[in-house]
């Protein structure tokens, strides 16, 4: 290890680098997080969390042991024997991969490079970042040369926010070098705290990899979602034949359609090999189709609400209350990011309807606030988010129509009260 005190300095103490940092400290390293956000900073310094899988109660101890100390000084990282960045990869408005977080901490980085240093990208990104991008900031910032002073490698993040089956420690991590001393070496800085390393060739290998997880969710789900449209004019229930279909038990996979794909990952991450993709000539269509298949699902939701209304109350949308039953984008959780809930109360309010929603883990949302759960005062009630702690039995009981996106009310159905998708 080069000197210096800490075994591992994490860039970024957001819903990975936190985590990170507590699995590095949990395994017995020493660990600087870094971060340019001094409130932040100062809160994790007290020991205090921001991050819902990480509670304060167990990042505490690794404070005042010393064991994890956070800092907005990238001159510290020059302390570390590894850096790890952990940083958001957003699209631009023209869904176009941006990189500016990723390359501000590189060029923050590049100056306090030392000899031998370990520097891995995990922020999800298009395959050739790591060298194309990250590199020459780091070299051209040190007058270091990567792959001779010190080693680089991309090795993807793995954090599912609320999950609590695998976590940082449990999920394989992959790794990719530029060469195969930096994938040793980034290889045996995980294996100090990570259960199972995963060797790849290449950073670009382990940039391709994270992208074809979330590719291969983005395009099943569309999948679904459109049998789902094709199955409403069929007049056949899709979420007993995806039921049935599961029951293979080999050679299938489940997913459940819904009103479209929200989150910080799936509905972004396929963009950004489908941009790099054109620089070789190359259109990857099913990423594409995925993306129109999946952004057209609120379309089809506010459809489905147009009909259940006129078939169940001789209602149209307009001048209709219509209340929107959980916002976050999956269930269980209060984060909105890219929930498809903003564009079906956008279409339903544009349409004149009242719109108002409850969800108990999102208090305020698109300039509404979370209105206590009253089935009976509204001409519909709309399951956009089935988070566990509402009873869709007493929901359908009390109201007067319910339209279901999530199959929620699955063994409450009433004819002509409930819609699904
Ligand atoms: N969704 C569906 N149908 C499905 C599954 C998901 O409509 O069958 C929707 C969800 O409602 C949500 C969106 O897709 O709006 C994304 O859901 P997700 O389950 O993929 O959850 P995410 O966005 O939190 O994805 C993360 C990803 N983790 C990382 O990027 C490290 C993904 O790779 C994981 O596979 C996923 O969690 C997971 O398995 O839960």
């Amino acid at each position: 290890m080069t000197g210096g005190s800490y075994d591992v300095a994490i860039v970024g103490a957001g819903y990975v680098g936190v985590p990170l940092a507590q699995t590095f400290a949990d395994a017995g390293n020493r660990v600087l997080l870094i971060d340019v956000v001094s409130e932040l900073v100062d809160a994790l310094n007290r020991g205090i969390s921001h991050i819902e899988d990480v509670p304060s109660s167990a990042l505490e101890p690794h404070v005042s042991s010393g064991r994890i100390v956070a800092t907005t000084d990238y001159e510290q990282a020059k302390h570390a024997h590894a850096v790890l960045i952990a940083l958001p990869t957003p699209l631009t408005k023209q869904r176009e991969p941006d990189l500016t977080y990723v390359e501000r901490a590189a060029q923050a980085l590049a100056p306090v490079l030392q000899r031998g240093q370990v520097i891995v990208l995990e922020s999800t990104t298009y395959p050739g970042t790591t060298r194309e991008v990250v590199q020459p900031i780091l070299e051209s910032g040190s007058g270091l040369k990567a792959g001779v002073d010190f080693h680089l490698a991309m090795s993807p993040e793995r954090v599912d926010p609320g999950r609590t089956d695998w976590t940082t420690k449990t999920t394989p991590k992959v790794v990719g070098g530029i060469d195969a001393a930096s994938t040793e070496a980034a290889a045996a800085v995980y294996r100090k705290a990570v259960d199972t390393v995963h060797e790849v060739s290449t950073p670009e290998a382990a940039e391709l990899t994270k992208l074809l997880e979330n590719i291969f969710r983005s395009v099943n789900i569309a999948l679904v979602n459109e049998l789902a449209q094709l199955c409403d004019r069929m007049d056949i229930d899709v979420w007993e034949v995806i039921n049935a279909a599961a029951t293979k038990p080999f050679g299938f996979m489940p997913f459940q359609p819904g009103p479209g794909l929200g989150g910080h990952c799936i509905p972004l991450d396929p963009y950004y090999l489908s941009w790099k993709a054109r620089e070789f000539d190359f259109s990857t269509r099913f990423i594409e189709l995925a993306g129109e298949v999946n952004n057209n699902m609120p379309y089809f939701c506010r459809s489905v609400i147009s009909q259940a209304l006129n078939h169940g109350l001789k209602r149209s949308v307009s001048g209709s209350k219509i209340l929107i039953l959980g916002v976050a984008y999956k269930a269980d959780i209060g984060d909105c990011r890219e929930t498809p809930a903003t564009k079906l109360v956008e279409l339903l309010q544009k349409a004149g309807a009242d719109v108002s929603y409850h969800d108990p883990h999102v208090p305020a949302f698109e300039g509404l606030r979370s209105v206590e759960l009253e089935p009976e005062a509204y001409d519909c009630v709309a399951i956009v988010t089935a988070h566990s702690a509402v009873d869709y039995g007493d929901i359908v009981k009390r109201a007067k129509v319910v339209v279901d996106f999530r199959n929620a009310t699955k063994g409450h159905e009433i004819d002509g009260k409930v819609w699904k998708l």
